[in-house]
């Protein structure tokens, strides 16, 4: 009750405090917060222009949260929303914002209200501020939001009230009701143009400095170097099945996992690498010294240790580098280092197996994908690309600096999260055709998928319907040993419901395991099998 009889919204004329006009004073608080929040959102990403992208309120707070998120959270945001997964968790950031700010604001008082307002730009403040890559700067966006809010909603909260001269008084011209009129037209004729102001400043907030930030000019003027050696093309990598995935995946479908809510935008004028650690030499490099090193083409199929066991988070893609093991002869590495820790121009961590980034040329910095140098989401202008390991310990993207240390002196971001630090895929396999739950005519029905053990290579495929006996697959050709390999199986499928299973066998001759491990700590094992109904 003293909360209600405290609200600035009572001093509106001609409140009486019956229940239904004080719920009309409710919304004009919950108003006043989501106006006043708006202009936070607009004037904070605005003021981003100082500082960049990823140091506005909603970037900050999304990445502290995705810093600090539990793993089984993680893993349920990519099963249930897939690449979606960022979007999702923006827009948690935006109603959950958007629920405290309405709450706050129909308290109707003006002590909560600001108490609100400061809490939201220190928090705001402090996400900015513990990014890995923030500078002090980046501290600007949420205190301009917090100065720019405290301000609108003083404004608001101001004209709303019979404050100052505009009380009527007996003699005025004027009735209570008019003067209530009045004050609730100026009142939401100013929430109007704080609302307008900030969504205007939070939609031209965000093209300016997206603008002002990204490096679309330079990887434009990239030209990629011819490699000086590259893998055979082969001729019938692929099979003519509808529903079957292409052996190169085309790179705007090529799948992508990272933490970044902004891509990092990195121009190769501006690039420069380190490379550091348990070396003789540590020396620096910039994008075209890279470029004018020995570079090979490769075909490496890149797999997430979050892919679950017939999922999409794999592809596999021509990429064009240069081997790490050149960049590291040339540093000189010193005896009892096991591992190539890897930093990313927004903080992330990946730890490679030093023996497998320097093993063989297809280990490389990668600056081209299938022929065009690197997209954004995949790292532009350069990332790691190792064959064998899932991308959380090997394919680090916007690479800035690579440390040559032990497993024991530093920790890389997953596995301080509870992976495993090697990260070695596991031999796997998928159907993709037919669907699960498909419904099929009875006859010649094509089986197909694919099956991969990058670094080893695939020497068999088998497929069983059933409780029958195994079926090898016919196998495609593969340009390397790094690549998934395409199968096909014709079937001669007779009426009911059946389940088809999958298995492949490496080349080292180990056959796939049938038994079955989550994702975590290692990254899923076991049988796909698809169920269809045939008529
Ligand atoms: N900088 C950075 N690099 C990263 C990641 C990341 O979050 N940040 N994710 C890794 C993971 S978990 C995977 S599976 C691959 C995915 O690469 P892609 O998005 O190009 O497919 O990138 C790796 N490199
Ligand atoms: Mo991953």
């Amino acid at each position: 009750m003293t909360a209600i009889r405290s609200a600035w919204w009572h001093r509106i004329p001609g409140v009486t405090g019956s229940g239904e006009q004080r719920a009309q004073r409710g919304w004009i608080g919950a108003i006043a917060g989501a106006a006043t929040l708006l202009a936070f959102l607009g004037a904070a990403q605005l003021a981003a222009v100082v500082s960049g992208p990823s140091s506005a309120p909603t970037i900050a707070i999304g990445q502290l949260v995705i810093a600090h998120v539990p793993l089984w959270l993680k893993d349920l945001a990519i099963t249930t929303f897939g690449e979606h997964d960022k979007t999702a968790l923006l827009s948690g950031v935006y109603v959950v914002a958007v629920v405290v700010a309405v709450g706050l604001g129909s308290l109707g008082r003006r002590r909560v209200a600001l108490a609100g307002i400061g809490l939201l730009s220190a928090v705001a403040v402090l996400a900015a501020l513990t990014r890995p890559t923030a500078g002090p700067l980046w501290a600007v966006p949420a205190l301009a939001g917090g100065l720019v809010a405290a301000g609108s909603y003083w404004l608001l909260t101001r004209s709303a009230g019979p404050r100052g001269s505009r009380v009527p008084s007996p003699g005025q011209p004027g009735s209570p009701g008019a003067a209530d009129r009045l004050s609730r037209r100026r009142f939401l004729t100013l929430a109007g143009s704080v609302t307008a102001f900030g969504a205007a400043t939070l939609v031209t907030g965000r093209t300016v400095v997206r603008g002002a930030y990204d490096a679309v000019a330079s990887r434009a003027a990239v030209v990629l170097p011819r490699p000086t050696s590259s893998s055979p093309k082969v001729a019938g990598t692929s099979f003519d099945v509808p529903g079957l995935d292409s052996y190169i995946t085309p790179n705007d479908r090529f799948y992508r996992v990272d933490t970044a809510l902004v891509v990092p935008q990195l121009s190769t004028e501006d690039y420069r690498l380190r490379v550091h650690g348990m070396v003789e030499h540590p020396f620096e490099i910039g994008f075209d010294e890279l470029l004018a090193m020995p570079t090979v083409e490769r075909t490496v199929t890149l797999v997430c240790v979050s892919d679950p066991v017939g999922g999409p988070y794999l592809g596999n893609a021509r990429w064009i580098g240069v081997p790490i093991r050149h960049l590291l002869e040339r540093a000189g590495v010193r005896q009892g280092a096991d591992q190539l820790f890897m930093t990313s121009s927004d903080g992330m961590t990946i730890g490679a197996d030093l023996r497998a980034a320097t093993a063989d040329d297809a280990a490389m910095l990668a600056v081209g994908m299938n022929g065009r140098p690197l997209p954004f989401e995949h790292g532009f202008p350069v990332r790691a690309v190792i064959p064998g390991s899932y991308g959380y310990a090997s394919a680090c993207k916007w690479l800035v600096d690579m440390e040559v240390t032990t497993y024991e002196a530093r920790t890389a971001y997953w596995v301080q999260r509870g992976y495993d630090r090697r990260g070695a895929i596991h031999l796997e396999s998928k159907i993709d055709t037919p669907a699960s739950f498909a419904s099929l005519h009875a006859g010649a029905v094509d089986v197909a998928g694919s099956a991969w053990l990058p670094g080893v290579g695939i020497s068999r495929v088998q497929v069983k319907v059933d409780d029958g006996v195994w079926h090898d697959a016919t196998l495609a050709a593969v340009d390397s040993v790094d690549t998934w390999r395409l199968w096909r199986w014709r079937w001669d499928a007779t009426p009911g419901t059946h389940s088809i299973t999958v298995r492949a066998v490496d080349a080292r001759g180990r056959v796939q395991t049938a038994a079955s491990s989550g994702v975590v700590p290692g990254g899923a094992t076991g049988l796909q099998s698809v169920v269809v109904t045939v008529r």
